[in-house]
C-alpha cells in the first residue's frame, strides 16, 4: 500500500491507484468528512469552483489559473464526476487533496454525487473500464459521497450549495437537522438543494423539468437572504457561456468550472475568488487544449472585478 504522500503525486500525474488503495483513500476521506457539518462556516479569503465532470487536464488548468491548495484556499461546490473521461482521476486528485490539507479544501455534494445519477452519466461505466470490470471502486467511492457536506457559509454572509432553494427549506437550521449521510433521495430538502435552478421571470417555486428540484424566482431568494442574513447565495450546476453568471444584482451568482463543456460547448470556465472584503474575482480559464496552442507570454489570465452596476453586460 502506497502512502498518501505517493499517491496524491501519482494522481498529479493522472495515474490510478489499485482497488485496495481506492479503498483506504475513501475510508480516510470519509473520516474527514463525518467531523464535518451538513454546513460548514468557512472564512474568506477563499476561492470557489463550480462543476468540473470528469474533466481532469482543465483541472489540471484551473490550478494553474487559481494556485494550489495549500497556497489557495478552496470551495468546491459538486459534480465532480460523470459526462467527461477522467472521472476517476478527479474526483481521486480533489479526494487526496482533501485528505492531505482538510482546512485548506472543502468539497461539497452535487446531484452527481449519487449513485442513481452516476449510474446514468458516465462514472458507473468509467470504473468498470478503468478497474477491470469491477464494480467495487465504484461502490467504494460512492459511499464516500454520502458524506460529502451539502452547504458552505462564508464570513456568514456568503451561502453556498451546488443548486439551489426548496421549498421545504426556510431557515439554514432546516440543513442542520438533516440526516445527510445516504445517498440522494428524490424528494425533499436534500435533493433540491442539489438539483434546484434559479429564473429570472417567476414567482415562488415550480417543479423542474430537470425531473428532480424546483425552479425559484427572486421573490424566494429574497426572502431566503433577508431570514438567514445572507448577501449573496453561490452556486453551480447550471453552464454558463462565460464561465459565471450573475443574476438578480449579485443576489445570486453561478459559477461554471468545465470549460468547452463535454467536448460540445465552446463556453469558458471561470473560478470566483473572494478576498478577506468579500470583493468577488471571476478567474476566467480556458480548456487545456487551447491554453497549450497558446504561448506563454500571450497567455491571457483574465479577472473581472464584479461591479453590480455592470450586470447587464454579463447575462
Ligand atoms: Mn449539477
Amino acid at each position: 500500500m502506497r502512502s498518501i504522500e505517493e499517491l496524491y503525486s501519482m494522481l498529479q500525474e493522472a495515474k490510478l491507484p489499485t482497488e485496495s488503495e481506492v479503498k483506504y483513500i475513501m475510508q480516510k476521506a470519509i473520516d474527514i468528512f463525518s467531523t464535518e457539518k451538513n454546513i460548514i462556516y468557512l472564512s474568506s479569503s477563499i476561492t470557489i469552483v463550480g462543476d468540473i465532470h470528469g474533466q481532469y487536464n482543465d483541472l489540471k488548468e484551473l490550478f494553474c489559473t487559481g494556485g494550489t491548495p495549500p497556497d489557495t484556499n478552496y470551495l468546491f461546490l459538486g459534480d465532480y464526476v460523470d459526462r467527461g473521461p477522467m472521472s476517476l482521476e478527479v474526483i481521486l486528485l480533489l479526494t487526496l487533496m482533501k485528505i492531505k490539507y482538510p482546512t485548506k479544501v472543502y468539497l461539497l455534494r452535487g446531484n452527481h454525487e449519487s449513485r442513481a445519477t452516476n449510474q446514468q452519466y458516465g462514472f458507473h461505466l468509467e470504473c468498470l473500464k478503468k478497474y477491470n470490470q469491477s464494480i467495487t471502486v465504484w461502490l467504494y467511492i460512492n459511499e464516500m459521497f454520502n458524506y460529502l457536506p451539502l452547504a458552505a457559509v462564508i464570513d456568514n454572509k456568503l451561502f453556498c450549495i451546488h443548486g439551489g432553494l426548496s421549498p421545504l427549506l426556510q431557515s439554514v437550521e432546516d440543513i442542520k437537522n438533516l440526516e445527510r449521510c445516504r445517498d440522494i433521495p428524490t424528494e425533499g430538502v436534500m435533493a433540491d438543494l442539489v438539483w434546484s435552478d434559479p429564473d429570472v421571470g417567476i414567482e415562488g417555486f415550480k417543479l423542474s423539468e430537470r425531473g428532480a428540484g424546483f425552479i425559484f424566482g427572486e421573490n424566494v431568494i429574497d426572502k431566503f437572504l433577508h431570514v438567514n442574513k445572507f448577501e449573496s447565495i453561490i452556486r453551480a450546476h447550471q453552464l454558463c457561456m462565460d464561465g459565471y453568471s450573475i443574476l438578480f444584482g449579485g443576489k445570486i451568482i453561478t459559477v461554471w468550472s468545465a470549460p468547452k463543456y463535454c467536448g460540445r460547448f465552446d463556453n469558458c470556465a471561470s473560478i470566483m475568488e473572494v478576498d478577506e472584503n468579500l470583493e468577488k474575482y471571476f478567474n476566467i480559464f480556458e480548456d487545456a487544449e487551447s491554453s497549450a496552442n497558446l504561448q506563454t507570454d500571450e497567455k491571457k489570465k483574465e479577472t473581472q472585478y464584479f461591479n453590480p452596476a455592470m450586470e447587464k453586460y454579463f447575462q
